[in-house]
């Protein structure tokens, strides 16, 4: 069987993280080997959370691992609890990486213009460093513009976002996606390689929700592990938040608390 490491939090409601790429990886047929780098009583949009930064555990994976002789067909990385520890990451990307490795990194470090209130400059820092080390990035908007340096506000439409997801490529990282780029009712996820930019665009009501990066950025890496190419892997991703967004929307929950796709986990077996 295939296998993912996936280096991200576990938090105990908000539907993101290793929730959400525990089931996704696992219904896909792939074995998800999970790496915490935090553990959360609730993820960081609620107004109160408990979070224990487990930066302490990774060298002890690291050498278990070592031990067991894994190898991953991919590592897929998101939330971090340190700057310390996003240097961790690095050491283990170094340690796992074999050539028929592929890392998927979620620059995970921001929303809607703003930092998480968790992360900080440093960890920024890191972060765009440890994202030029991977071969498929997943940022948002707001950390595209973070990754370039540009003003978030005057990345206003598909071809300028486009433009300036391209700059980011060179060496290993072959594609950006840019993802959850909203337009009213519709959402686009922007599929960027050095020749071509894709729009792929579902359907997507309501604001932003929980865990929908987290969602895509498993999907997507569990597609590509699985042989599809980015596109399709994409479009698979995109289809299976839009259904499990509607099915939330219609319950009117609180944003902080995810979307339903638990229902939607057989589209992707
Ligand atoms: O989905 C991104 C994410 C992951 N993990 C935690 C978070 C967030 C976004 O707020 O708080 C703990």
């Amino acid at each position: 069987m295939k296998k993912i490491a996936v280096i991200n939090d576990i938090s105990g409601f908000g539907r993101c993280s290793l929730t959400a790429a525990l089931p996704v990886i696992s219904a896909m047929g792939i074995e998800c080997n999970p790496l915490p780098t935090a553990v959360l009583s609730n993820q960081t949009g609620y107004e109160s959370f408990l979070c224990h930064d487990c930066t302490d555990l990774m060298d002890g994976f690291i050498d278990e691992w070592k031990k067991l002789d894994a190898h991953f067909d991919a590592i897929l990385t998101g939330y971090c609890a340190s700057a310390e520890q996003i240097e961790k990451i690095r050491h283990f990307v170094t340690a796992f990486m074999k050539e028929d490795t592929l890392f998927v990194c979620d620059p995970v470090m921001a929303d809607d213009g703003k930092i998480y209130s968790t992360y900080n400059d440093e960890m920024c820092k890191k972060v765009c460093a440890l994202a030029k080390h991977a071969n498929i990035i997943t940022p948002n908007l707001t950390e595209l513009a973070i990754m370039t340096g540009e003003d978030y506000t005057t990345l206003s439409n598909l071809d300028i976002i486009g433009q300036s997801a391209k700059k980011l490529i060179s060496g290993p990282l072959h594609t950006v996606i840019v993802t959850g780029l909203r337009d009213g009712d519709h959402a686009t996820n922007l599929v960027v390689t050095k020749d071509e930019i894709t729009p792929v665009t579902n359907v997507m009501y309501g604001g932003s929700y929980s865990g929908t990066g987290d969602l895509f950025s498993s999907t997507l890496c569990g597609g590509v592990v699985k042989g599809l190419d980015v596109i399709s892997a994409t479009r698979l991703a995109g289809d299976f938040i839009s259904k499990a967004v509607a099915d939330t929307y219609a319950e009117n929950t609180d944003r902080n608390d995810g979307v339903n796709f638990q229902k939607y986990l057989g589209m992707l077996i």
